[in-house]
């Protein structure tokens, strides 16, 4: 049975009503990693596997919610409402919830049935996309007529105020805004975007899943973001138009930030350039340079993991097994790091035999399963029911 009607059917059972459903993909993200929360550009896209939610308002303060797939419930009440310190996932509904009752447009409690099949702890966003989910469907069930750009916003501070990650507006963005066959070029400071056609003939996007799910993620994500702030800080005393490490370049690292501390200087000195690789990948993309972008994809992977030092050891094997295949264009690892998924850009024909060469390998070595999906980029959220 198809997500959208195996909820519903749980949700009739449950609730005895009809829901409003609405799905939100997860993402990938061609290059441009941990360049968001330093106000540079991203090229991520929405993919096909998506989290459904399944809502319902209600005519108490009470919330009901249920995670079909974890066999979990959970309940709360409206008033006082606050993060749970035991479970993630009812954060992520809760959080987009309370954005609408800050604005004064959230007086009822609702029941919710959320099912997903966006992979969690893979880099894929799977919590993003809950978000979006819910923060869409309160603005369908509340009739809000909020845009999307809002609604991307309130689903990002869901995550910084009840998931306790501060992240960048990356991962919300291509899950509310994804584009079919396009990669959404975004100025993550000015929030202007441009859908640019992904229509790579012969090749394909893989994921290679680590089955690595590190539970330092969130920390050392937070960690990171202060080390880019302080170099800010330090660059500032001298050139106060520099609002974020997007406005700075390599002479200002070695003359402010190199002297003051090397660790904050490796960080630092990896966005600026990442932000570079994006701009050029992006050109590379328009002239349908390939090979080009996939070089620097390999090149991403290298500063992740050797400056920002957000890899880990099953992540850099994977990139450097398909490094020398010469059918495996670009890889490297994707999202927060820590675990998670790579991503490969290959040609169609060479994904069986990769894979066919690479699992057991990974698996006698690593003693974990390597499990992998061809995705295709398809739209954002969208209202199903
Ligand atoms: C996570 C965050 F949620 C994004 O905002 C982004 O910073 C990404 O890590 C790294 O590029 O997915």
């Amino acid at each position: 049975m198809q997500i959208k009607e195996s909820i519903r059917k749980v949700f009739l059972e449950k609730f005895q009503e009809e829901p409003v459903i609405v799905r939100s993909p997860g993402r990938i993200n061609i290059i441009g990693e941990h360049t968001d929360y330093n106000d540079g550009f991203v090229l991520p896209a929405a993919i096909d596997k998506a989290a459904y939610v399944a809502i319902s308002l209600r005519n108490d303060d009470e919330i009901h919610l249920v995670a079909h797939d974890l066999h979990e419930t959970f309940s709360t009440s409206l008033v006082g409402l606050k993060p749970v310190g035991d479970v993630s996932w009812p954060n992520y509904i809760l959080g987009s919830a309370i954005q609408f009752f800050k604005m004064q447009k959230l007086f009822r409690g609702f029941n919710v049935v959320l099912s997903s099949d966006v992979p969690m702890g893979a880099g894929l966003s799977s919590s993003a996309a809950v978000e979006c989910a819910t923060v869409f469907a309160l603005n369908e069930l509340l009739n809000t007529q909020l845009d999307r750009i809002t609604m991307v916003q309130m689903a990002q501070k869901a995550e910084h105020e009840f998931a306790g990650v501060m992240c960048g507006i990356m991962d919300q963005f291509a899950s509310m805004m994804g584009k079919k066959d396009h990669v959404i070029r975004l100025d993550c400071r000015s929030l202007e975007y441009e859908y640019k056609p992904f229509k790579l003939d012969g090749y394909k996007i893989l994921l290679l899943n680590t089955n690595v799910k590190h539970s330092l993620a969130s920390s050392e994500y937070n960690t990171r973001r202060k080390e880019c702030t302080q170099a800010v800080t330090w660059i500032q005393q001298h050139h106060p138009n520099v609002k974020a490490l997007r406005d700075a370049n390599e002479e200002m690292l070695n003359q402010y930030v190199l002297p003051e501390d090397a660790l904050v200087d490796k960080r630092s000195r990896f966005v600026v350039r990442e932000i570079n690789r994006l701009l050029q990948g992006c050109d590379d993309l328009e002239h349908g340079q390939i090979e080009a972008l996939g070089a620097k994809m390999f090149d991403t992977h290298k500063g992740l993991s050797e400056m920002y030092e957000v890899s880990c050891k099953e992540l850099d094997w994977l990139v450097d097994r398909v490094k020398s295949n010469a059918s495996v264009m670009g890889a490297r690892m994707m999202g927060g790091g820590f675990g998670g998924c790579t991503i490969n850009l290959i040609k169609e024909e060479a994904i069986e035999p990769l894979i066919k060469n690479i699992q057991p390998l990974y698996e006698a070595t690593m003693n974990l399963p390597l499990t992998y999906y061809v995705a295709t980029i398809e739209n954002g959220t969208e209202r199903i029911a």
